[in-house]
């Protein structure tokens, strides 16, 4: 026998914790949400690798509701973002509707009862609505390397970090250079025997305006009245300039690539080796994927022990790394930097979800387009919604997006429930013109710069697209609790 909830809630990282806390203020309460991990926070609590941190100010990586005053830093470290996920469960009662180490496996709408059908690695499940709320950056991508399995010494992916194994004194090489890579890199540089850094494709890396709060900054922010609400907006304005700002309506910013210049001249100023600032320059405009920032990182190379290699990988053997030119290198431990599969048929959605007609969902979107109204629902998929979707993230903070997504979700099931309706599903022509209207502002972003294509950028879709939503977060705020319910049809099984 499954068991019945009224929502189902696929995952319990932030996500999953915004949704469930808007739908219980709402009056819903028969709630599961699963999470594979043993305990809440997703990200936060798979990436606890040394060095972990937030790379979005504080003051805006967090719940609008739920602000926090004791970040130990302007940009707070991983644990103590693990800590507000658990403070964020404890407060708001989540526990007893958590159920983690449940993989869900599958999905299947019934259609005769307007049903979730959900297989768990725990048993099965029915829920009238689901909800996936599953970060983009949650399955390990491992590379796909000759020979990678017959490495003797020990492998790790960041996400998935060994404690267990001492660093120190080893000869280690890291694969990639994403975030990831630019915060563990000055992290283990100083106490490893030889840091090998196999790059693919350099990485734009900015300073971190990374500030302690001592005791009594904490304490200004909560005692003096409107110190947190302006902290919390110079944040948000700051976030709103540099990511969404600068990528959706670049050319219509004078001098937006002034932050690239900005950015080389960091980079002139921290690397004294001519040939590896040369090989850690990108060849791509600034914003094409990605960017980090990180204070420490760039003159990480300036170490003795550090080597840049920008040779390709030919193959991995029980004891090295061996490049296309020949050259080889020894190592003790491998550690995969190697990111997340973002929008593979496998990781959007990270289950197969089929609709009454047996339609799969992440097939749908990966051999046609990753096409879904506002991020959040899509045609043909009745009872369904994602909190990150096709275009429904602006590039602001997540935070943000968790909150409209939330709203949203939330203004829906409510009116089904007012209503009466046992399904819920948004309009095919509703979708198309919300995916016409989005795609019709592609031309100011920075994306449709040529040499984006030597980025490498997870951005992109095999087909080229950037499912990103091209919107101020004004924008996507204001219209998460005002777009028109009659994108919606709503109705009853029988
Ligand atoms: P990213 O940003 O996807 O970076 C992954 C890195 O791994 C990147 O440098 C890749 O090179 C490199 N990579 C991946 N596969 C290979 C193979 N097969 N060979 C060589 N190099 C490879 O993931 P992160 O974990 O660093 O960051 C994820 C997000 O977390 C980040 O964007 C922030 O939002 C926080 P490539 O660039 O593809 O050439």
């Amino acid at each position: 026998m499954s068991q019945f909830h009224e929502i189902v809630i696929v995952g319990a990282g932030f996500s999953g914790i915004g949704t469930a806390i808007a739908l219980k203020k709402a009056g819903f309460h028969d709630i599961l949400m699963v999470d594979d991990a043993s305990g809440p926070g997703g990200v936060w609590h798979w990436n606890n690798y040394p060095g972990v941190a937030v790379d979005i100010p504080s003051f805006s990586y967090q719940f609008s509701f739920e602000q926090a005053s004791d970040w130990s830093r302007t940009y707070a470290p991983g644990r103590e973002l693990k800590s507000y996920a658990e403070y964020c469960v404890e407060k708001y009662d989540l526990a007893k509707h958590i159920q983690y180490n449940t993989r869900v496996q599958e999905a299947k709408f019934d259609e005769a009862n307007d049903q979730w059908q959900i297989n768990t690695s725990q048993g099965s499940l029915k829920a009238r609505y689901m909800i996936h709320a599953g970060g983009p950056l949650s399955q390990p991508r491992m590379p796909d390397i000759k020979g990678i399995d017959s490495f003797k010494g020990d492998v790790m992916h960041t996400s998935r970090w060994d404690h267990s194994i001492d660093l120190t004194g080893k000869r280690v090489g890291i694969i990639g250079t994403g975030a990831t890579a630019v915060q563990v890199i000055p992290e283990i540089a100083p106490i490893v025997e030889k840091l090998t850094v196999f790059q693919r494709t350099p990485i734009w890396c900015l300073p971190k305006p990374d500030l302690p709060l001592p005791k009594v900054a904490r304490l200004g922010l909560r005692a003096i009245p409107g110190v947190k609400s302006i902290s919390r907006l110079a944040s948000q304005a700051f976030v709103e300039f540099t990511f969404p700002g600068l990528a959706h309506y670049y050319s219509l910013i004078p001098g937006a690539d002034s932050v690239e210049k900005l950015a080389l001249a960091w980079l002139n100023s921290q690397v004294k080796d001519p040939v590896t600032r040369e090989k850690l320059t990108p060849n791509y405009a600034l914003g094409c994927k990605r960017p980090s920032f990180h204070n420490g990182f760039l003159k990480t190379f300036n170490r003795d022990n550090v080597w840049l290699e920008t040779n390709s990988i030919e193959e991995i053997t029980a004891n090295s790394i061996r490049n296309a030119d020949g050259s080889e290198h020894e190592l003790d431990v491998l550690i995969l930097a190697t990111g997340f599969k973002v929008t593979d048929v496998d990781a959007m959605p990270s289950y197969p979800v089929y609709n009454a007609e047996g339609v799969h969902l992440g097939k749908l979107w990966d051999e046609g387009r990753h096409h879904s109204y506002k991020g959040i629902s899509t045609a043909g998929f009745p009872n369904y919604f994602t909190t990150f979707g096709p275009y429904g993230y602006n590039g602001s903070s997540f935070f943000t997006l968790i909150e409209s997504s939330a709203a949203h979700i939330t203004r829906v099931i409510t009116t089904a429930s007012k209503r009466h309706a046992s399904r819920v599903e948004v309009k095919k022509e509703a979708q198309e013109a919300y995916i016409a209207d989005i795609q019709s502002r592609g031309h100011r972003q920075i994306f449709r710069k040529d040499s984006c294509q030597n980025a490498n950028s997870y951005y992109f879709t095999r087909h080229g697209d950037v499912p990103f939503r091209a919107a101020t977060t004004m924008e996507v705020l204001w219209n998460s609790t005002r777009f028109p319910l009659a994108d919606y049809q709503f109705s009853s099984a029988s």
